[in-house]
């Protein structure tokens, strides 16, 4: 469609071989359309997509003007970047790359300290000029968090929770047991990522009108509705949506606790109303006493400073 070469040979050659290898297998074939197909579909998405930004990227992939060209190029490389570092020998055993203010951060930790595994915690600059280890040890995001296990970076706070889970496997277990608990903790966790936390950073941080914030905080209180009967599900009438302990769902959105009562109080609203989500607002004072959640959860007057430091710098 492009006539540009995405797996070029020279710049990508173990992605190359992997590709040839992978298209051969016997699985892969039987399920796989042709390339002539695949080109069919990108063309009728492209004709129909009323949606700009998506269309507008198909479309520069298939003219494939050289910006494009240049974000791809920039993308392997970091990927390669990420391969070589991973594949480094190890040294050192448990550093975490954090902030203390960042949600995703408390997450890691939270898991850390419900398996009681040391660590040390390594503050860097994520704002502004961002560390060298940070940029070393997640070239892809560049984000903090990153746990850095005997000089291996994982990166992304969920991956980093799944980690933990599965490489300390003494009690108490994150994940449930059962593949089908486990497919629907993973199913709330990356709904929390998606909508909850898009609200509340809208609300926390960019500055909107106040019709247009009244709007978000419905939406917001329609995520927690949602979240309430998952809970309602999730739970089976005990003290955590991972059962009788804090579980996947409960570190993941309970690491947004903080962030929801600063908007609480920054936006004089109740997001947490014991009578619209009686069983979420129960379920959170439980978490907040945690000795392994409260160890790690900035108090809320820090939140709300952070809020509005970060959404005055942003101006
Ligand atoms: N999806 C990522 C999000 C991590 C994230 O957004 N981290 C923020 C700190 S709260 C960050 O590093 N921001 C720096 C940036 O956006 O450049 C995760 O779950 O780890």
């Amino acid at each position: 469609m492009s006539n540009f070469k995405f797996l070029d040979e020279k710049k990508v050659p173990l992605l190359v071989g992997w590709a040839e290898r992978f298209l051969q297998n016997e699985a892969v074939k039987e399920t796989m359309p042709e390339v002539d197909e695949c080109v069919q579909q990108a063309k009728n998405i492209l004709a129909s997509a009323l949606d700009g930004s998506f269309a507008g990227l198909l479309a520069s992939a298939v003219h494939c003007n050289s910006q494009i060209k240049d974000i791809w190029s920039m993308t392997i490389l970091l990927f390669q970047a990420q391969l070589g570092k991973m594949a480094a020998a190890a040294t050192g055993d448990v550093r975490l790359l954090g902030h203390r203010m960042s949600l995703f951060v408390t997450r890691v930790q939270i898991a850390l300290n419900r398996k009681k595994v040391g660590y040390e915690f390594v503050q860097v600059e994520v704002h502004g000029q961002k560390s060298e280890i940070l940029v070393k040890s997640n070239p892809v995001y560049k984000k903090i968090p990153v746990l850095i296990h005997q000089g291996k970076p994982v990166c992304e706070s969920t991956i980093i929770v799944e980690y933990i889970d599965e490489m300390w496997t003494s009690e108490p277990h994150i994940l449930p047991s059962h593949p089908f608990d486990r497919a629907v903790a993973r199913f709330w966790a990356t709904y929390i990522d998606d909508k909850l936390l898009a609200l509340l950073k809208a609300l926390a941080v960019e500055a909107a009108e106040e019709s247009s914030k009244a709007e978000t905080v419905d939406q917001v209180t329609e995520v927690l509705q949602l979240l309430e009967d998952a809970f309602a599900e999730c739970s089976h009438g005990k003290d955590c949506f991972g059962g009788d302990t804090i579980g996947y769902v409960d570190i993941v959105l309970g690491s947004c606790l903080g962030w929801i009562k600063a908007v609480e109080e920054m936006e004089n609203v109740r997001l947490l109303d014991e009578k619209k989500v009686p069983l979420l607002v129960g379920w959170a004072e439980r978490f907040l006493q945690d000795k392994a959640v409260k160890e790690v959860t900035p108090e809320i007057d820090e939140y709300v400073q952070y809020a509005k430091m970060i959404s005055a710098s942003a101006r």
